[in-house]
């Protein structure tokens, strides 16, 4: 086949293209996914994307008029009709831009856009989208001659005053002479300014675009309508006639219009070199002066000899047509096709690269920054976390040494209080009986009542005084418990438990002089007058009297004794108790402190383990990332990308990898 070399070149690019395609959705993918995207990528890829997805494949034919454009067009992509479908002829054939293309929404057809609109500002581009007044010619692609009658259009012209042409741009129209026979005054200009063939075929379908373009002989305005079409070329054929090499004008189209093109592959097609042959000259002699014109052309327009390539467009299509295998091989058309395929893929592709590669590699970058910066940020919080962890375990250790001595020091202070609470609990329980006002109260009732029973005043002061001598007994049993609680005093302070106690005072405890008190009205009783003289009744009075005094005294002493017993009791007590209270409120204190300290530990703990999850994270990012971008890049270096203009994400730097493992913590 013909068309393998372009179309295998376009399957590859086909395949490029969808391979670059799927490793940028797998990245947008893969943000959305990990919440890394935001509008800023989202919009980046969707123009990588839009680039990536324009597709079409440009490849324009420029020269001056006559060298062959067309005829090679024919050749190379529409030989299988049989027929030389496209106008081909003497003289100034296509007379407008013709862009061949399929689109499978359209209808087939050739489509027209009058002259007339040259006079608006009105660009190309909005006029194919927006404009009615395209004049449609409908084509069928298995009617050969009714594409050939179509076609005819494409050298359509109009007879129109100067000041018309004038106004539609046309400053010197080159037909003008050629048609000054007519004497009319009138002149003749190209009747469509842009035609756009929409036609089935394999190459086609591949998203290639073909321009044809009027020959150029002259630089003015209307060349602007071919020259405005040439950016957007992957490739650029540029056609000379092999007989003439490159002429004056051919030199000026080319290095004003072509040899700047950047973006494009430019080919130079040596046309017509079958005029070389004829039955004199041998092989040799023809392919000797293809050589040397091919070495002048590249010379005179600066171009490796590579890009120059003698042909036959004529006998190519012809060959073709008739299916003449040496016609095909003598018209070089084949090695022309290689040519154009190796070409125009890798233009396009730079073209494509050229939009996307700055995109592609400030995503990549951006995102590995992001990346970085949140490792940094978790390494940072996950060292401040820690310090607070060891600064919090080291209060805690501290806290834990004061605990265990105030444990010691409770439990201390708690044998001590149970150790003197029991030690005089007994006695200070004897004691307090002794001193107990209820019983002094119920003896002294029973003896009022003795009394009252009783007529003999001898036998009444008798149980007045045994009450008295009883309650002395009493007291005087309560001052020798009260000694040896004394002494047992003496003997605790002395033990080597509380010799260097301070805290613990123990102070004497006298009743003696309650006894003496005591003792005082006894004596006072004894002393009493009772008047012989008197009457019965008045001394019984007078002994009431008496002993009423005595035994409110007496129970104002018992009281008193009682009194200081307890006062006693708490003095040895209350310090004690207060010091076994205070220790439990701070060693409980402590607890809590400790308890809090735990509990914000366990926080810290858990911070740690989330910081450490999240960095896992990011650490597992960065790989996909690294694998993601590295896919990317294998797909972009290609037409002047090299490795070193890649961005290559850290993989795993010692910036992103979880050193700090945290302590374990315990309490
Ligand atoms: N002998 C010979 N004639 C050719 C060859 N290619 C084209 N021609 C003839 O040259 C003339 C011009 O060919 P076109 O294809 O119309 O040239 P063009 O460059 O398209 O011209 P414009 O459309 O006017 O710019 C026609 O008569 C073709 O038959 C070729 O390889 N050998
Ligand atoms: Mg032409």
């Amino acid at each position: 086949m013909a068309n393998n070399s372009i179309e295998r070149g376009l399957a590859a690019y086909t395949d490029w293209r969808n391979a670059l395609t799927t490793s940028i959705v797998s990245l947008q993918r893969w943000l959305d996914r990990e919440s890394l995207i935001n509008q800023e990528y989202q919009e980046k890829i969707t123009q990588i994307l839009s680039y990536v997805d324009d597709d079409n494949l440009y490849v324009s034919f420029v020269s001056e008029y006559s060298r062959g454009k067309t005829e090679l067009i024919n050749t190379l992509f529409f030989s299988q009709y049989g027929k030389r479908v496209l106008p081909s002829g003497l003289g100034r054939t296509t007379m407008c831009p013709t862009e061949i293309f399929y689109n499978v929404d359209q209808p087939l057809g050739l489509s027209l856009l009058p002259i007339e609109t040259n006079s608006s500002d009105r660009p190309l581009n909005e006029l194919k989208t927006s404009f009615n007044g395209w004049v449609n010619f409908p084509i069928d692609a298995d009617q050969p001659n009714d594409i050939i009658d179509a076609f005819k259009h494409l050298q359509d012209v109009v007879r129109v005053p100067p000041q018309i042409a004038k106004s539609l741009g046309f400053t010197s129209s080159p037909l003008e002479k050629s048609n000054s026979s007519t004497n009319d005054g009138l002149v003749e200009i190209p009747k469509w300014r842009h035609a756009m063939v929409n036609i089935k075929h394999p190459l086609l379908e591949q998203k290639l675009v073909i321009l044809d373009t009027p020959g150029l002989n002259a630089i003015g305005t209307e060349a602007k309508l071919t020259i405005n079409q040439l950016p957007k070329s992957h490739s650029i054929v540029f056609v000379l006639d092999n007989s003439a090499g490159v002429t004056k004008s051919d030199f000026e189209l080319w290095s004003k219009h072509i040899e700047m093109e950047d973006n494009a592959s430019r080919i130079i097609a040596l046309n017509k070199i079958d005029a070389l042959w004829d039955s004199i000259k041998s092989d040799k002699e023809v392919n000797e002066e293809i050589k040397k014109q091919i070495s002048r052309t590249a010379k005179r327009l600066n171009v490796a000899t590579d890009n120059v390539f003698p042909v036959s467009a004529k006998v190519g299509l012809i060959g073709k047509i008739h299916q003449r295998k040496s016609m095909i091989k003598k018209s070089r058309v084949t090695e022309f096709e290689k040519a154009l395929a190796q070409n125009l893929v890798p233009s396009k592709k730079k073209i494509v690269l050229t939009n996307i590669f700055p995109l592609a590699q400030s995503i990549a970058k951006n995102i590995d920054g992001l990346l970085n910066t949140r490792s940094n940020a978790l390494k940072l919080h996950e060292e401040e976390v820690l310090a607070t962890l060891n600064k919090n375990n080291s209060v805690t250790d501290h806290i834990q040494d004061n605990l265990s001595a105030d444990t010691d020091l409770l439990l201390n202070l708690s044998e001590q209080h149970s150790f003197i609470d029991t030690s005089f609990a007994a006695p200070i329980k004897e004691l307090r009986q002794l001193l107990d006002i209820s019983s002094i109260e119920r003896e002294e009732a029973r003896c009022k009542s003795e009394f009252k029973t009783e007529s003999s005043i001898a036998r009444k002061r008798s149980i007045l005084l045994s009450y008295l001598r009883r309650t002395n007994q009493k007291m005087h049993l309560a001052v020798l418990r009260a000694a040896e609680i004394e002494e047992k005093c003496r003997g605790i302070s002395n033990s080597k438990d509380f010799k260097n106690d301070a805290h613990i005072v123990f102070r004497r405890l006298e009743l003696d002089r309650h006894l003496s008190m005591l003792n005082n009205i006894e004596q006072s009783f004894l002393s009493l007058e009772l008047g012989e003289g008197l009457s019965h009744k008045r001394q019984v009075n007078r002994l009431k009297k008496a002993f009423d005094n005595c035994s409110l005294a007496i129970s104002r002493t018992f009281k008193r004794a009682l009194n200081e017993t307890n006062d006693w009791r708490r003095t040895l007590i209350s310090p004690l108790e207060t010091r076994v209270r205070n220790q439990s409120k701070r060693l409980s204190e402590r607890k809590t402190s400790i308890n809090q300290l735990t509990q914000s530990n366990k926080e810290l703990q858990e911070k740690l383990n989330a910081n450490e999850s999240q960095q896992k994270i990011t650490v597992k990012q960065k790989t996909q990332l690294y694998a993601l971008v590295h896919n990317i890049n294998k797909h972009l270096m290609h037409s002047g990308y090299t490795e070193e203009d890649l961005y290559k994400p850290t993989e795993r730097s010692d910036n992103n990898v979880v050193k700090i493992k945290p302590k374990a913590f315990e309490v």
